[in-house]
């Protein structure tokens, strides 16, 4: 019997315990980030449930609208976002939360309030909910400046100063991506335990990757960089092969494959959205804040992205994210323009 692997298999890192580990790093820590980060794993696990059930739902769906109770059934976003938004209040530690579901930021009554600001989508994706595809929540945490006079701009800040982030992705398992700000960790959902276990410690990209991935369908109206990166990819003409082209179209899941595979994700600016389509505070800080910490970049076509400063809480970037190598080049293509501009 091999008794080290069987020692590491039955010590369990729960994402909890990997939390008060890393909460040890900072010895003037009381907890809270760890009882913030537990309240959003109880979303995550509620979601998980909830989406595990979808299927299921419609089936009973078909009989009518409503449910046993007589209660109209509550969409799925619309049910994950209120999850998510109690769960964050009952925590005692937020203070400022902005949600794509969500028109204003919710500002925490003051006897519920703690010194962090969250930004998530809920249920990114949910264009996917219903033929099965993975979706999945993602979430930016920031530390409120003077807790009693709590404004926007808590949160109307670089992405620079995000203390931490990560996704839950809901697919054939359920795993949760989260960094700290020092290096990136990947937890699957144990459902027999109802646990998140450390299955993906300390993840990084690959430096140069062999996937491309993008809405092609937009390509009519992409400007000249977008337009030739994705020519290179196709036709490269230094004899490397062509890359491969893969595109889900749920944010969450075609960057949780390049984060482990590799390879490059771009959601750019077009002629018919010159920003773009993702969201700057809880599509694009987040994830390039995770790339960042693999050890990739993440780029929106003029500046490093986490430098972004948005000026509204559902403000749209271009974004350009993986392999450092892939997206240096993307890089080069759009310096290469504008010096000939
Ligand atoms: P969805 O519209 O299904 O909610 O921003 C949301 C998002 O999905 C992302 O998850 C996804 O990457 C992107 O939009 C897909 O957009 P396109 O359909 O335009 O490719």
């Amino acid at each position: 019997m091999d008794h080290a692997a069987e020692a590491q298999r039955t010590d369990l890192m729960t994402i909890t315990r990997h939390a008060l580990n890393e909460q040890g790093r900072h010895p003037e820590s009381r907890g809270d980030f760890t009882i913030l980060l537990s309240h959003i794993v109880l979303g995550c696990k509620f979601v998980a449930s909830a989406v595990n059930k979808a299927g299921l739902a419609k089936l009973i769906g078909l009989a009518g609208v409503t449910n046993v109770q007589g209660e109209e059934q509550k969409k799925l976003d619309v049910l994950s976002n209120e999850v998510f938004v109690k769960a964050l209040v009952s925590s005692g530690r937020t203070c400022v939360l902005v949600s794509e579901e969500n028109e204003e930021a919710i500002f925490v009554d003051a006897p519920l309030r703690g010194k962090y600001c969250v930004c998530f989508d809920p249920l990114d994706g949910s264009s996917n909910i219903d033929c099965g595809v993975s979706i999945g929540t993602i979430f930016g945490i920031y530390m409120i400046k003077e807790k009693d006079n709590a404004t926007l701009e808590d949160v109307l800040q670089p992405g620079t100063d995000m203390i931490a982030a990560g996704y839950c992705m809901y697919g054939s398992s359920c795993t949760l991506v989260l960094s700290t700000g020092n290096g990136v960790n990947g937890f699957t959902l144990d459902p027999s335990l109802g646990e998140f276990i450390l299955t993906h410690p300390n993840i990084k990209i690959p430096k140069k990757g062999k996937i491309y991935s993008v809405n092609e369908g937009n390509a009519q109206n992409w400007d000249a960089p977008t337009a030739k990166f994705v020519e290179k990819c196709k036709f490269p003409q230094d004899g490397t092969s062509a890359k491969s082209l893969r595109y889900i179209g749920s944010m969450v899941a075609d960057v949780h494959r390049t984060l482990l595979y590799g390879g490059i994700f771009l959601y750019p600016a077009d002629k018919k959205s010159p920003n773009g389509k993702l969201r700057i505070l809880y599509e694009v800080f987040p994830m390039s804040f995770l790339m960042e910490q693999a050890g990739g970049q993440a780029f929106t076509g003029k500046q490093r992205a986490l430098e972004l400063v948005p000026t509204e809480i559902h403000q749209r970037s271009p974004i350009f994210l993986g392999s450092y190598d892939d997206v240096e080049e993307m890089k080069s293509l759009y310096a290469s323009e504008s010096s000939t501009a």
